[in-house]
């Protein structure tokens, strides 16, 4: 096995013999496989589409499956194998349907395109076509930051899909792009310009899945989120699915079971549409890697929507369901929704009947919902505040939090801003610092969450706005520095999404990724002043200065 997708990769260079996440190796393996396939398929799909043929189911399916390869999703074998023969067929079918609509194709075919095999050679057929199998590092790296933009992509197009929002374009971009990652004439520079328009519809779809849940769900305004407990029975929610929150809390009312977020769910509580549930308490506990600790105490049943999931402990296993692209074996599965009918969550909730309250592990309230709209509401006053001197310097801190004890310099580099400095949080990356209380500037929080990691784009959407309102030429004269924490896929997109932006200069921690070659580490520091981070003194003379 070879895996090098995420920043907690063994040693920074790969996990070779088991995943840091918990990934078997046939796990590895079959994800490899099953992304394979999928651009097997995706080369049909680019044909197709030259003949006008479109099918949404394959579009689909690409959009799940990516969606399930991406770090702390799904650790089941099981599916994984499923998908790869599900892969196969829609292939093959979609080849069938290219050539009796008087298509040609390319005499010789990409082997993704053609291999077939039992359920029993899987195995064996992994091991020839993982990440290692391009050797030249240049264009494997390429080709990698490619796959996990489109991994990130994937997700967020999921979530958008969700809620009956979606664009072709970016499925065909999709498609493309991973056929494009089969052809061995494309040289670094071909790779180099995909990567970068993977960007664009990194920022395409943010604003869709942006859109989505605006529409759905109202925008995001100015919430206090109570972080202890009350003394009924409770389901915990983690993960990113806004669907999966609203059916559970209407299925759950009047239950006397109460339902509390766990992670990245946390943002949901800034809704207005989740505001008249008086069962939806508020957050439990903290980012996806202290779950291990936090599952275990919280008594209840468990319901992981999304990644992050980290394989369970014994203790709470059986305390734990999975639902859309997470699995794990012997954990119990929601199923997905039939016949336009909800989830049925009438299982988690007997279940948590059962079960003591939650144990209280803090008390007090966080301050969030600074998504794009709250703040433009604030527009005046936060314009004020610069214009006075009031607020120096926003420091951009998007992203990722994770296990590794060097993680902890976000929380110092929080603690060390100037007072007269603003942090634009999103994504989980803000546990380091959302319980510090950091205080305010004249009533404006110095810590402003906009959301999930995918409400990035609220903070690119606010930057082009003082751009606009401070009459700049460009969004690197404002007074933003970027100090982005990444772990998995979906960074990879957002920060794909800033340099399309024309975002600048975006310092990157705490390791830089694996999978990025020297040279195209040298390309990204050319080009978009790309750096690491070092010590918290250091860095902040740099910021500052
Ligand atoms: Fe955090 Fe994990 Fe949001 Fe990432 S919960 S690191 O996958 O998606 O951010
Ligand atoms: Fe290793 Fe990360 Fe891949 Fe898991 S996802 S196997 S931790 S590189």
């Amino acid at each position: 096995m070879f895996c090098y997708q995420c920043q907690e990769t063994a040693k920074g260079t790969g996990c070779t013999i088991k995943g840091v996440c918990g990934k078997s190796e046939n796990v590895v393996n079959l994800q490899d496989l099953l992304v394979y396939t999928l651009k097997g398929i995706a080369f049909y799909a680019v044909e197709a589409r030259k003949l006008n043929i479109l099918r949404p189911d394959i579009d689909k399916f690409i959009m799940e499956s990516l969606f399930s390869t991406i770090t702390n999703a799904n650790f089941d074998k099981n599916r994984f194998v499923e998908r790869i023969q599900a892969g196969l067929t829609l292939r093959d079918g979609l080849k069938q349907e290219i050539m009796q609509a008087g298509g040609t194709l390319p005499e010789v075919l990409p082997e993704a395109a053609t291999w077939t095999g039992p359920v029993d050679e899987y195995a064996a057929k992994a091991a020839l076509v993982g990440i290692l199998a391009t050797e030249n590092e240049d264009i494997r790296s390429l080709r990698e930051l490619l796959t996990y933009g489109l991994k990130g992509m994937a997700a967020y197009a999921e979530h958008a899909y969700t809620l009956e929002h979606q664009e072709a374009g970016i499925f065909a971009f999709m498609e493309k792009a991973l056929a494009a990652t089969l052809d061995d004439t494309l040289e670094v520079g071909d790779l180099v310009a995909l990567v970068l328009e993977a960007g664009k519809y990194g920022v395409d779809v943010m604003a869709l899945l942006d859109k989505a849940n605006t529409s759905t769900y109202g925008n995001p305004e100015l919430t206090k989120v109570n972080i202890g407990v009350r003394s009924n029975p409770a389901i915990l929610i983690s993960g990113h699915d806004l669907k999966d929150l609203e059916e559970l809390l209407i299925q759950t009312q009047g239950t006397g079971v109460d339902v509390y977020t766990h992670g990245e769910m946390l943002p949901a509580h800034y809704y207005p549409a989740f505001k008249k549930y008086d069962h939806f308490v508020g957050n439990y506990g903290n980012a996806w890697y202290k779950q291990d600790k936090e599952f275990e105490s919280f008594n209840g049943p468990i319901f992981l929507t999304t990644n992050c999931l980290v394989p369970p402990k014994d203790s709470y296993k059986d305390r734990l369901y999975t639902t859309g692209v997470v699995g794990f074996e012997g954990v119990k599965h929601i199923p997905d929704r039939a016949d336009g009918k909800s989830k049925d969550f009438s299982a988690l909730i007997a279940h948590a009947k059962t079960c003591p309250a939650p144990t209280e592990i803090e008390t007090g309230e966080i301050v969030g919902g600074f998504a794009h709209n709250q703040v433009l509401a604030l527009a005046d006053k936060v314009v004020e505040a610069v214009k006075s001197g009031a607020i120096k310097r926003f420091f951009v801190m998007a992203g990722c939090d994770g296990r590794m004890k060097s993680r902890d310099y976000y929380t110092d580099f929080a603690k060390a801003l100037p007072q007269d400095t603003v942090i634009l949080t999103a994504g989980c990356a803000k546990y380091k610092y959302n319980k510090l209380n950091l205080g305010d500037i004249g009533g404006i929080p110095r810590v402003l969450d906009a959301g999930q990691c995918n409400d990035s784009y609220s903070l690119a959407v606010i930057a082009l706005k003082l751009k606009e309102v401070f009459g700049l030429e460009d969004v690197n004269q404002l007074p933003i520095s970027y100090n982005i924490a990444w772990y998995e896929q979906k960074a990879v997109i957002v920060l794909l999404a800033l340099l399309h932006l024309g975002v600048k200069n975006i310092h990157l921690g705490p390791t830089l990724p694996g999978f990025l070659s020297p040279n195209v580490v040298k390309v990204l520091v050319e080009n978009f002043g790309i750096a690491g981070i070092t010590n918290v003194e250091d860095d902040l003379k740099i910021f500052m200065g």
